[in-house]
């Protein structure tokens, strides 16, 4: 259980990517991932079996938790792999248990809501960043395993050669365009500006995460303050980008009215929303389980509008964990930009590690 972590930087992922004979890096990712994840996991396990007795009694939490003893054990009674079919029976292995941890988010959530009353705010915050953001890295980590198999001409594994800023951005503006037409039957445009020439190797994951989740508190703000208007009518979200040879920084500015000053020092906890009448006490609520069915997947971006305020708090997360930062300035009756700040991987500072 006490073993560290090795984490890799993303350059390394990328230039142990290749092997003049076509295929022996893909063992050595084999063998790096064999010795790796049993001690990730085994750090998830030490982490719920510390969460108080009553938390770890939640259902959803417990189920969780099995689903990491369960992953450690296969993961780790594997032989040691040394021959490319040992190789593929292990990357079927892992394909299935990524599978399995596909809802870790939303139950994380769901078993949360109820079981955060029985811990203290900091110490949930803790765990909940570290099992995301560790969930992150066991996942772009086999990712970037399974995808050594493919042959996209872009990308190295996982990792985009040449991922093309504007572009990302443009994909998630207008797929968060489409989500909040058919929630609202109106939604404001995006308007891109800046560095929209930017490529740069990158891996497309975190921001296929973060930039929804952006986007839809963006046009939800807009929407929601300025109920009047027509769609056409709705002031734009306006997007700019900035690159150089540190990090690269994407402003996310609307016209939503911002968050109020009651407000912002609670919306990076976990769990806070304005959206829901789900949040905080018991006898708040009130409303019935439809809502909270119909709520769904709050940590997948292709979920509705808005969840159970996990959104911020995941983006925090993540950008952390990838050398970077997260933050909002609220202009309280006018509207909100959002600073998402990220190390580059082949910049002139260290980048993160996986
Ligand atoms: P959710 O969207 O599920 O409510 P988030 O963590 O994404 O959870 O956001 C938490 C809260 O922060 C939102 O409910 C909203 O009140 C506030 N918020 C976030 N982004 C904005 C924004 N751009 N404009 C106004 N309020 C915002
Ligand atoms: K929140
Ligand atoms: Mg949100």
């Amino acid at each position: 259980m006490g073993k560290p972590s090795v984490r890799l930087s993303p350059y390394t992922l990328l230039y142990s990517g290749k092997s003049p004979d076509g295929k022996s890096h893909i063992l050595s990712s084999a063998q790096y991932l064999q010795k790796e994840l049993p001690v990730r996991l085994a750090h998830r396990v030490a982490g719920f079996r510390s969460l108080p007795f009553i938390v770890g009694c939640n259902s959803e939490i417990a189920e969780i938790h099995e689903l990491y003893i369960r992953a450690f054990h296969i993961l780790n009674s594997v032989p040691p792999i040394e021959t490319f079919q040992q190789e593929q029976q292990y990357t079927r292995m892992l394909s299935e248990l990524l599978d399995d941890f596909r809802n870790v988010v939303t139950m994380l959530a769901q078993g949360f809501k109820d079981a955060r009353k029985y811990m203290p705010p900091g110490s949930l915050k803790q765990f909940l960043d570290s099992t995301l953001t560790s969930r992150l890295g066991i996942r772009l980590l086999a990712e970037h395993h399974l995808a050594l198999h493919g042959d996209k001409p872009n990308l190295v594994g996982m990792i985009c050669v040449s991922m093309n800023l504007k572009h990302t951005v443009e994909r998630w503006a207008e797929f968060t365009r489409d989500l909040c037409q058919s929630k609202f039957g109106k939604a404001p445009q995006v308007k891109i500006s800046g560095h929209v020439s930017a490529a740069f190797p990158y891996i497309l994951q975190p921001l296929d995460y973060i930039l929804p989740e952006l986007f839809k508190n963006a046009m939800r703000a807009t929407v929601e303050h300025h109920w009047d208007l027509e769609g056409s009518e709705l002031p734009s979200v306006h997007v700019t980008l900035a690159n150089n040879d540190v990090d690269f920084i994407i402003r996310i500015s609307d016209r939503g009215a911002g968050v109020s000053h009651r407000d912002l020092p609670h919306i990076m906890d976990y769990h806070f929303t304005t959206a829901s009448l789900f949040y905080g006490d018991d006898d708040k609520q009130t409303s019935g389980m439809d809502d909270f069915v119909s709520l769904a997947n709050p940590g997948a971006s292709r979920g509705p509008m808005h969840g159970f305020g996990f959104g911020l708090p995941t983006s925090l997360a993540y950008a952390k964990y990838l050398g970077g930062s997260l933050r909002i300035e609220s202009m309280q009756g006018i509207g909100s930009d959002v600073y998402l700040r990220l190390r580059h991987i082949d910049g002139t500072r260290e980048s993160f590690r996986i």
